[in-house]
């Protein structure tokens, strides 16, 4: 999708730290890390935001959270523990409209707010 950054990403037109890749998925360090692990999860294919996922989307992103718990214990936070994140929309906090999993750990994490 063009003038979007996470595909700008997977094209490598914009570098990033990676962590993870396939044929389906990018994991790469977080450029404004919230916590001491912050990983950006992504499927390669462009889907604006958990509104738009249709069909098959759902069974990339259940594969997603797979990518998860494995680069959870690459990354030595799965026996501490992490947490998964998805903003959808403005009022969830998604500023970039690709879809995208943060996942956090590293420290013990503040409670959710509104
Ligand atoms: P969200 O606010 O949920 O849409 O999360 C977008 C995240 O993407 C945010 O935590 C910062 C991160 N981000 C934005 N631009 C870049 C970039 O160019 N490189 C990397 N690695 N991360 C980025």
């Amino acid at each position: 999708m063009e003038n979007c950054l996470f595909c700008k990403i997977v094209n490598g037109d914009i570098p990033s730290n990676k962590i993870y890749e396939d044929d389906e998925f990018l994991v790469f360090h977080d450029i404004q890390p919230a916590a001491p692990v912050h990983a950006v999860m992504i499927p390669k294919k462009h889907i604006a935001s958990m509104n738009e996922a249709e069909g098959e989307d759902f069974a990339l992103i259940g594969k997603l959270h797979q990518v998860a718990q494995t680069t959870a214990k690459q990354l030595d936070i799965a026996e501490t523990g992490y947490r998964l994140i998805n903003n959808c929309g403005p009022d969830g906090g998604q500023t970039v409209f690709h879809l995208h999993f943060h996942l956090l750990g590293g420290a013990k994490l503040g409670a959710l707010t509104g």
